[in-house]
């Protein structure tokens, strides 16, 4: 027999991300095909759906007030992503069921808010934009992807350098110079929860907060009517019939971690009220410990998926990231000229077809996202969706069953049945293998 070594070397599991090499232990979750994808940066594509609604945004936002940051490295520390920003120890975000996590303090950051303090800190410009990709545990569905991309945006005031430290009378002289929409607001100052969100009394006057939320609200109502405009003329282009109804916005309390009042901005498009971003004034801890104790402001932070699916009426999420060129070519030459933006047209709708699975809970833990990224990393972009379909408990065991309704269906291809029926027994023999559960 083989002798026994003395020497063991400590053999430490490692991945890759983005040609980075990073330790994994236990917390080490991230699949695959979401590693494979997180060099496309679709944000950074020209011409790609995404990358035209970062431009559009930013045209709102000019620079030099404006300082754009579109690189910052997705893996960031779970610092970063939750703690600098006031998340406490037990938010559910942090749970291994809804974030990607490399090990236990390295994450794929959830949103572009990850990078606020850093650039805060870093002081570069009154205020900046900063687009990238995100990554959440989540459903499947047409509007839901693991990976989405977000744009963050911030502007702040320094106390120390606005003219006798009247914050207030600097930031409304700055909304003096912003132009004038003519769209409906309705609930422009909608009343807020005083212990959910606080003003923030020991840092900033009330007429502090309330410059800064009228200069937050217009520069917002202006970048919804920038991208509603563009919509609306693309849909013109597509269907002469397009009833044009006048826009209407509405401002939501929400509630963050790092701002203090917060609000949520919906718009009624096309029959609905959409939720378009969250954003607030900074809560004053952020600028304190990113070493700008004398600065003051607001933030935002929207999805841009859901901005471009609307703007080019794109039906599915996965579509974005689709190589195929009946998909690409449709954008090309629109980065160079916003004006020659279209709708997208849709090719053929191929088949779909969908399979039931129904299991015995096991006696772990069960979590819904776990069956999602199952399902994700054996049939990949062809599933539409996964839905829950039926639940049972057993009268006398105290059993609980669920049946899962898989539907299967590529954006790009007809699915035989042969590979439908593969696809489906490897999902269905990867439930039991991971999660530990019994097929009915
Ligand atoms: C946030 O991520 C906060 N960081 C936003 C913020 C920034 C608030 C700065 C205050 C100050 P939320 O999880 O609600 O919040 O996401 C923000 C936006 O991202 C949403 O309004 C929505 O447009 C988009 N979004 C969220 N989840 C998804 C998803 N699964 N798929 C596509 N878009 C999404
Ligand atoms: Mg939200």
């Amino acid at each position: 027999s083989a002798p026994a070594s003395r020497w063991r070397p400590t053999i430490r599991a490692r991945t890759e991300i983005n040609g980075e090499k990073y330790e994994t232990d236990s917390w080490f979750n991230v699949p695959p095909n979401i590693i494979d994808k997180v060099p496309r940066r679709l944000h950074l594509q020209k011409d790609h759906p995404v990358y035209i609604t970062r431009q559009i945004i930013e045209s709102v936002f000019p620079p030099p007030t404006y300082k754009y940051h579109n690189d910052f490295n997705p893996v960031v520390t779970t610092h970063q992503n939750f703690d600098s920003l006031g998340f406490p120890k037990d938010h559910p975000g942090r749970a291994k069921s809804d974030t990607y996590y490399v090990n236990s303090n390295t994450l794929l950051r959830t949103h572009t808010s990850a990078h606020q303090a850093e650039t805060f800190g870093a002081n570069l410009s009154a205020g900046y934009l900063i687009s990238a990709d995100v990554y959440r545990r989540d459903e499947v569905d047409r509007s839901h992807y693991p990976i989405f991309h977000q744009m963050e945006g911030a502007h702040s005031w320094d106390r120390t350098k606005v003219p006798n430290g009247d914050v207030a009378a600097a930031v409304w002289s700055d909304l003096e110079k912003l132009p004038k929409h003519n769209i409906e607001v309705q609930d422009p100052n909608p009343p807020f929860h005083h212990e959910r969100n606080p003003l923030q009394e020991r840092h900033h006057s009330a007429a502090e907060a309330e410059a800064i939320a009228a200069h937050l609200k217009r520069s917002l109502e202006l970048m919804v009517v920038e991208i509603f405009t563009r919509a609306k003329a693309a849909a013109k282009k597509a269907d002469p019939n397009f009833v044009d109804e006048p826009l209407q916005v509405r401002w939501v309390e929400a509630y963050f971690p790092f701002t203090s009042p917060s609000w949520e901005l919906e718009v009624y498009y096309d029959g609905d009220w959409l939720e378009c971003l969250g954003c607030g004034v900074v809560k004053q801890d952020l600028y304190i410990n990113a070493g700008v104790p004398n600065q003051l402001g607001w933030a935002f932070g929207i999805g841009l998926d859901r901005i471009a699916m609307l703007l080019f009426k794109i039906p599915d999420i996965r579509l974005f990231w689709s190589q195929d060129e009946r998909f690409l070519k449709q954008f090309t030459g629109v980065s160079d000229n916003l004006d020659s933006l279209r709708r997208f047209t849709p090719f053929s709708k191929y088949p779909g077809c969908y399979k039931d699975v129904s299991f015995w809970l096991g006696s772990t833990d069960f979590h819904e996202n776990d069956v999602m990224e199952i399902v994700r990393s054996i049939a990949g972009d062809s599933v539409e969706d996964v839905k829950l379909f039926d639940h049972f408990t057993h009268p006398k065991t105290g059993r609980k069953s669920l049946c899962y309704r898989i539907n299967y269906r590529s954006l790009e291809r007809t699915l035989t049945n042969a590979v439908t029926n593969d696809l489906h027994s490897q999902v269905t023999e990867a439930l039991v293998e991971k999660l530990g559960v019994e097929i009915r």
